[in-house]
């Protein structure tokens, strides 16, 4: 087995230190090639069997120290030690001539001489313990002593009596761990390109902020969506009268926080794990500072779905699916509502899905997410029931966990874990949310958790609506858990224009109920015949020169057909990996003579012609290397989008007329 490599040597950062405390000294268990002693329990014994096993020198006196009335193992420990002049005792057995035997009184390596120096004896080693491979190795993923939230990613794993509302997303990874042509788009803030977890796995983008005060970049829009920063100071407030309706923050890097919730780099040995795994994120930025307005966020939908909008160069990576965590009050059957009405039309026929966040005013659903035709999600507490910032109503489709504290003091429990920045203005140092001064809460990170199960849902079937998709989310959902007797926590009520709080979900105010990603991939797949092409990498991350296994295991097929055929190939970066040996078998070795990313894909057939295919994108040689501070160049990625930037201040220039023309007043649509 390759040793892994030290949790933190995949990201080169420029830090200071504590920037990623978190994750130091989180090393994987089974990194290590020699064992502890605490980890040897014995030494495993292959005797000879050139005679048979009944003419071994086995004792058929048991000796005090070994014997109980159920005790049926082979007892050869005591004509060993006579032998051999050691005191030993019988141990587990592993075949007819093979059994652990322990030894008192010396160590573990004298043992084994002494014992390997017995003419009856073929050979000797050591019983060491061995750990489950976790199904991904970041860090932050499993979370534990030292890592801030101790929980981690804890609304990811299988729910149980203490995790009720976790999303079961590593159960829906044995089905699909994600398509790299399947495009997710969040509309959002804009993102930190470089950051470790992020690096490679983000679409160009596009920025359509259109108003420089509140895009902060200095223009319009253009062809760069990183996130330079949305603080608003106090002077700010008090004097411009367009940050008037806000109050003074620091930055808040979401878009950076929901890009990473679906599709942070997973099983990369480092920071954390992103639902979607090998997805890939449009970032479509459409808030800045103080949030942003209807028509830059509706002219990003439009156009992250891959409709044309004047001024702005074609989406040559169009999404399927479109994550908004955000919103504000307003009633979409209303005027407020017609231009986002008009756009969902327009993206539903292009069959895209569209998830938005309740909002967290613990009232009715904001807009857009009370549209009719998209998934509105409400937030969960780990216990099942509301969490106190969500809004609630009859829109709310389903729920995910929004994160929650437990603690009125001290540090919150259970955040939701992300990848954010350090910088409080402009951005500093890669860094993830914990559970101390920056944990993150709120609905704008239940939106992604369902956005990252449909990814994975067309992922295993392409062809889902999203009505379909809608309606499979719904049926299985978990059902929200009663209240315990006893518990004084009022159950939520449909009557939304008074504030709750916390409160005990029901159909009518948190949506079908609690969202089950593995249940629903499943239910994906059950939808129609398909051949699940399931692409299995021991690691995302091939050191230069090294070599990476691969594998089909968990492909599948509709009951009554068979697998008959795999294709291993390179969809791009021929130049810094190649296949050695087969190409065609349900194993493949891919090696890396290059640094950067390339694009692997898997393709499964059936008896019947059937094609299933499933990619990943994966990292050859050298870690990505996170630039940190001011002076950070936040470099678009290459592929598509080109071209555009001489376009953008034009662009920008247009939009702002056309927003100035068009609305009379802010939307102020707000970040969830
Ligand atoms: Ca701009
Ligand atoms: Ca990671």
């Amino acid at each position: 087995m390759r040793r892994l490599p030290p949790v933190l040597m995949a990201l080169t950062l420029l830090c200071g230190p504590g920037a990623f405390s978190a994750a130091a000294g989180a090393d994987t268990p089974t990194a290590t090639n020699t064992a502890a002693a605490a980890d040897v329990d014995g030494v495993i014994v292959k005797f000879k069997t050139t005679r048979p096993a009944s003419a071994l020198s086995v004792s058929t006196t048991r000796t005090a120290a070994t014997a109980t009335a159920a005790d049926t193992r082979p007892q050869r420990a005591q004509a060993l030690g006579e032998r051999t002049g050691l005191r030993l005792s019988d141990g587990a057995v592993v075949s007819s001539d093979t059994q652990v035997i322990h030894g008192q009184g010396q160590t573990t390596a004298a043992l084994m001489k002494t014992l390997a120096a017995d003419p009856q004896v073929e050979y000797v080693v050591e019983n060491r313990r061995r750990h489950a491979h976790a199904t991904v190795n970041d860090p932050l993923f499993v979370g534990g002593p030292g890592v801030s939230p101790a929980a981690g990613q804890w609304y990811m794993g299988a729910p149980n009596a203490a995790l009720v509302s976790a999303i079961n997303a590593e159960a829906a990874w044995s089905t699909t761990t994600g398509r790299a042509d399947v495009v997710v788009a969040v509309l959002d803030s804009g993102v930190r390109f470089k950051h470790p977890d992020l690096d490679g796995k983000l679409l160009p983008g596009y920025d359509f902020v259109s108003t420089a005060i509140t895009a902060n970049d200095g223009d319009g829009r253009d062809a760069n969506p990183s996130d330079p920063g949305d603080w608003i100071t106090a002077d700010e407030v008090a004097n411009t009268r367009t940050f008037a309706p806000c109050y003074a923050s620091d930055s808040s890097w979401h878009g950076t926080q929901v890009s990473a919730l679906i599709g942070a780099a997973t099983n990369n040995a480092a920071g954390m794990a992103g639902m979607g795994r090998h997805v890939r994120i449009l970032p479509v930025r459409v808030l800045g500072k103080c949030g942003g307005h209807d028509a830059d966020i509706v002219a990003g939908m439009r156009w992250a779905g891959g409709l044309h909008v004047e001024g702005v160069p074609d989406n040559p990576t169009p999404a399927r699916i479109l994550n908004l965590s955000l919103g504000s009050v307003g009633d979409c059957t209303t005027d407020d509502g017609r231009i986002y009405r008009d756009a969902i039309a327009e993206l539903r026929q292009a069959n895209v899905t569209i998830v938005v966040s309740a909002g967290n005013n613990n009232r009715s659903v904001h807009l857009p997410a009370n549209c009719a035709g998209v998934i509105a999600v409400a937030g969960l507490r780990h216990a099942g029931d509301k969490g106190g910032e969500s809004s609630l109503g009859q829109q709310v489709a389903l729920s995910a966990p929004e994160g929650n504290c437990v603690n009125t003091f001290g540090e919150c429990v259970y955040p939701i874990l992300s990848a954010s920045n350090t910088g409080k203005t402009g951005p500093q140092c890669p860094t993830y949310t914990t559970g101390s001064n920056s944990a993150a809460r709120g609905t704008s990170f239940s939106a992604p958790m369902v956005a990252s199960t449909i990814a994975l849902m067309l992922s295993a079937q392409p062809t889902l609506t999203p009505d379909q998709i809608t309606a499979l989310l719904q049926s299985t959902a978990r059902p929200f858990p009663p209240p315990a007797s006893g518990d004084s926590t009022p159950m939520c009520s449909p009557i939304t224009t008074k504030e709750q709080i916390n409160c005990h979900c029901t159909t009518s105010t948190c949506g079908a109920g609690m969202l089950d990603a593995a249940a629903a991939v499943r239910a994906a797949v059950a939808a129609g015949p398909t051949v699940v092409a399931r692409l299995v990498d021991a690691q995302s991350r091939v050191p230069l020169n090294g070599s990476l296994a691969l594998s089909a295991a968990g492909s599948s097929t509709t009951a009554g057909r068979t697998v008959t055929g795999y294709q291993w190939r390179l969809l791009d970066g021929g130049a810094l990996a190649s296949f050695t040996g087969s190409t065609t078998a349900s194993t493949a070795t891919l090696s890396a003579i290059g640094s950067g990313l390339v694009t692997v894909e898997l393709a499964v057939t059936d008896n019947t012609g059937a094609v299933g295919r499933s990619s990943a994108v994966l990292r050859m040689g050298s870690a990505p290397v996170a630039a940190c501070g001011p002076d950070e160049t936040d470099a678009v990625p290459s592929e598509g989008g080109g071209g555009a930037m001489g376009l953008g201040w034009l662009a920008g220039l247009a939009a702002v007329v056309a927003l100035l023309a068009w609305s009379r007043r802010r939307a102020g649509s707000a970040a969830h």
